[in-house]
């Protein structure tokens, strides 16, 4: 049966320049510093996200978990939009384990509002946390792939910078954001104290993510990696394959936005009401199932049996993430099985 993968960007697997790479990969042992394809790596994404300094981390959660210990100490608080992933799909790593409260708000789209940041900021008192950071997220995973528009993210800068605050910037997939709005990475980084961004996304790789900011808070972030048992050896196998990410998978994301932008519509037209097809700016689709008469989970297991696959997702909806491994003519097979499903 044809499959049609559509539950995650991080389901690709790597490609055949990747795989190349990676079994011929110059190799050391990174905890000692010396593993020559880390090292470029981390010096050639510093550079083009405009920062001191950049820490390859195995997974975005670690990312987010490392550069948020480096911005707080026990018993601070973070603020960030109450659909973070960090708040919902992370296992409350940031309470557990870096004694961290979180201060979620309601935001549009995962946009937050300043006068709203500016409201949950706590009063200098010896009863009340610390706030200590704003975190953001682009795109917005839980808003469909929404993109965070740069001014907004200025907005929320600014009032960082009037009450002293530092901003983390959960880049999972900015390199979505960036194609969208040709808007260059540095610039979004340029917001942010730290941003993470996910190699294992839209870019295809297997493995791997990235931490960016000061070199101070680099080293502060390598420490906890350390601490959090993410210390790597030959860890160049990998990294390897991230190389050939930045030369070949980032402009061809603009395919993955147009695949998601003709699925939308192509629902959108077999039952009006399922899809905001306006909603769609990356490669995330947000299909409310009640029009096309099933609830989440008997959608996704009613396509499932015709091999299209996706995740039942929040409030009535499913979620279809097109990436590398999909392509025009799946989109089209999975709208007929749709069309097929759909009495
Ligand atoms: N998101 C995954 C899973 O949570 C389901 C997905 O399929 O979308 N930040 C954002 C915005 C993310 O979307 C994710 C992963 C992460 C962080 C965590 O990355 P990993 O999975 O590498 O820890």
């Amino acid at each position: 049966m044809r499959v049609v993968d559509l539950r995650s960007d991080t389901v690709t697997r790597p490609t055949p320049a990747m795989r190349k790479a990676m079994a011929e990969a110059e190799v050391g042992d990174d905890v000692f510093g010396e593993d020559p394809t880390t090292n470029s790596l981390q010096e050639r994404v510093a550079k083009m996200c405009g920062k001191e300094a950049a820490l390859f981390v195995p997974t975005g959660s670690m990312g987010n978990l490392v550069s948020l210990r480096a911005l707080t100490v026990p018993g601070d608080e973070v603020i960030c939009h109450d659909g973070a992933h960090f708040f919902h799909y992370e296992v409350s790593s940031l309470a557990a384990v870096a004694g961290v409260q979180t201060r979620p708000i309601a935001g549009n789209r995962g946009v937050l509002d300043p006068e709203g940041i500016v409201a949950a900021i706590r009063p200098p008192t010896y009863t009340f946390p610390r706030t200590r950071v704003i975190s953001l997220e682009n795109t917005h995973n839980l808003a469909g792939g929404a993109i965070y528009p740069i001014d907004d993210m200025r907005a929320a800068r600014k009032v960082a910078d009037e009450y002293g605050l530092s901003v983390h910037l959960d880049g999972a997939r900015i390199f979505n954001a960036s194609v969208a709005t040709s808007v260059p990475v540095a610039e979004y980084a340029a917001v942010a104290d730290t941003m993470t961004f996910c190699f294992s996304k839209g870019l295809g790789c297997p493995v791997g993510s990235m931490v960016v900011g000061s070199s101070e808070l680099i080293e502060k972030a390598h420490r906890f990696r350390k601490m959090h048992g993410g210390g790597m050896r030959q860890v160049g196998v990998l990294t390897a394959a991230c190389h050939v990410a930045l030369d070949t998978m980032i402009e061809r994301l603009a395919d993955d936005h147009e695949n998601a932008k003709r699925l939308a519509e192509g629902i959108a037209g077999i039952r009006e009401g399922a899809v905001e097809t306006d909603d769609v700016e990356t490669n995330m689709v947000l299909v409310t199932t009640q029009p096309l008469g099933y609830d989440p989970k008997g959608f996704a297991e009613a396509l499932a049996e015709r091999g299209v696959k996706f995740l039942p997702y929040q409030a009535g909806t499913v979620r279809m993430v097109t990436h590398h491994d999909i392509s025009a003519s799946d989109i089209e097979y999975a709208l007929e099985q749709i069309s097929l499903s759909v009495s």
